[in-house]
């Protein structure tokens, strides 16, 4: 029978532009490094993408140490991972670049939010306003802020969802 798609849904996928640091990196401390990201949510896993140009810059979006660094290049040119086209994970290309100045871009990073947590941040952590705490089961904390509290609000909520619909197993 024909997909009649269900006007209740949710959309399973939302994007936007957020600022973005890690400070803790498999449970370790690691410098703030506030980025301008490319954010998607789809299904449990948060995505970040570097804005324009795509590819993998040091140190900019990389917390770890430079051998790390390299081993994360050497881990991305896989060959399933380049069978991926760049434009295949979040929202639409259009969506993208309307908010995004356009071009391709790779995903930075991800975080799988099963079994993590998303809270607001207190203020000890950041002093910029509107910023949310996220912490994984990996031992990876994020902070995501927007100026926008509409826009944050929304996050807060989708990232809130998410977590208590993806179930650990
Ligand atoms: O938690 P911190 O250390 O006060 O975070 C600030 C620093 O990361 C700072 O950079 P330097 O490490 O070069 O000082 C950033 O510019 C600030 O934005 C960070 O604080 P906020 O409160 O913006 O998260």
């Amino acid at each position: 029978s024909a997909y009649v798609p269900d006007p209740n849904d949710k959309p399973s996928e939302k994007c936007g532009v957020l600022n973005v640091t890690k400070i803790t990196e498999h449970g370790k401390k690691v410098r703030k490094n506030w980025t301008s990201s490319w954010t998607v949510l789809q299904g449990s896993t948060l995505l970040f993408a570097k804005g324009q140009g795509g590819g993998t810059s040091w140190p900019y979006y990389h917390s770890g140490s430079l051998p790390e660094f390299l081993l994360s290049l050497l881990s991305n040119w896989r060959p399933s991972a380049k069978k991926r086209p760049a434009v295949s994970y979040g929202c639409s290309g259009l969506d993208r670049a309307s908010s995004f100045g356009g071009g391709q871009s790779k995903p930075e990073f991800t975080v799988d939010l099963r079994g993590g947590s998303v809270d607001w941040a207190s203020k000890d952590k950041s002093s910029k306003k509107h910023v949310i705490e996220v912490k994984t089961r990996q031992g990876t904390e994020l902070l995501i802020q927007s100026e926008n509290d509409v826009l944050i609000n929304d996050w807060y909520r989708a990232l809130q969802d998410t977590i208590s619909t993806h179930a650990w197993e």
